[in-house]
């Protein structure tokens, strides 16, 4: 899949882009059936929230399932990246971060590059985070919220909050947060699921509690261009993946019909991971 030069236009104007009902009813109810699974194993892959213990993050989905290591190489995901890349892309981190019904708790205003370089040394902004809507995101479920046009402002200070949310996270400040929406607005990224929303690495963004009776699960992908590989290793290879092999697409109906995948390449093993706590935060 390509995008047109109107969604172009707007990644780069606004720092987004979203497309509705991108992948089918069928495909979307396979990366669901996961979840049940994966989020009973007890490992540190799955991050809690901090009052209600459900899980927040579940990471390396595609070392974990079959359906999720076809979902990192489907074409309708990695041919937009290759095209706003214009080069190689490896995966960086993979995740589905879930706002459980009433207890889903905040993200706060953040870059996510301000992660990528204080955490791994990532030399430039150019990582994108691809999310697919597993659950509809409305306006009460805790949608992501973005800054218009904030990413052309660049890498802006931030500090490691380690207090407010449920895992340390490199955050801005209120005025900094108050400037950019006087300038751009704010708005929030609502759809159906199987929707495809993809925002680069420089783009404000946070988002608020679910207070309401709906799940929120979204399925996010980080890529990387190969030639802005990260150049420290402090985080969990599950956190922010080593690998730095490039992406190989799929067929389109690869969800469906996996006849032409040819199996798993690695595992990542339970004793291989490092605990969060000493490394670890998202993105
Ligand atoms: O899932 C969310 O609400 C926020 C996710 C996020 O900020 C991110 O993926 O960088």
């Amino acid at each position: 899949m390509k995008l047109t030069d109107k969604q172009l236009e707007n990644f780069r104007e606004s720092g987004f882009v979203m497309i509705p009902n991108v992948f089918s009813r069928e495909e979307v109810a396979l990366m669901q059936g996961e979840l049940p699974r994966l989020f009973a194993e007890n490992r540190a892959e799955n991050y809690r929230e901090k009052q209600s213990r459900e899980v927040r993050s579940a990471f390396a989905l595609h070392l974990r399932s079959d359906i999720y290591r076809r979902l990192v190489k489907h074409p309708r995901l990695i041919g937009p990246a290759l095209q706003l890349s214009n080069e190689e892309i490896y995966i960086m981190q993979t995740k589905v971060n879930v706002k459980a019904a009433f207890s889903g708790e905040v993200w706060q205003w953040h870059q996510d590059f301000s992660t990528h370089k204080e955490e791994d040394g990532v030399p430039r902004p150019d990582a994108l985070n691809i999310h697919v809507f597993i659950d509809e995101v409305n306006e009460f479920n805790g949608p992501l919220t973005f800054i218009p046009g904030s990413h052309r402002r660049g890498p802006l200070n931030s500090a490691l909050d380690t207090e407010t949310t449920s895992y340390p996270l490199w955050t801005l400040d209120q005025d900094t947060i108050t400037k950019l929406i006087a300038d751009g607005g704010i708005v929030s990224a609502k759809g159906p699921p199987g929707s495809l929303l993809i925002f680069g690495d420089t783009l404000v963004h946070g988002s608020s509690i679910n207070m309401s009776p709906w799940r929120r699960t979204i399925f996010s992908l980080i890529t990387n261009p190969i030639s802005n590989a990260q150049t420290t290793n402090k985080r969990p290879e599950w956190i922010h993946h080593q690998d730095t092999s490039p992406i190989t697409c799929l067929d389109d109906n690869c969800l469906i019909d996996p006849s032409n995948d040819e199996g798993p390449s690695h595992t990542i093993e339970t004793d291989s991971i490092q605990s969060v706590e000493t490394a670890g935060n998202s993105p």
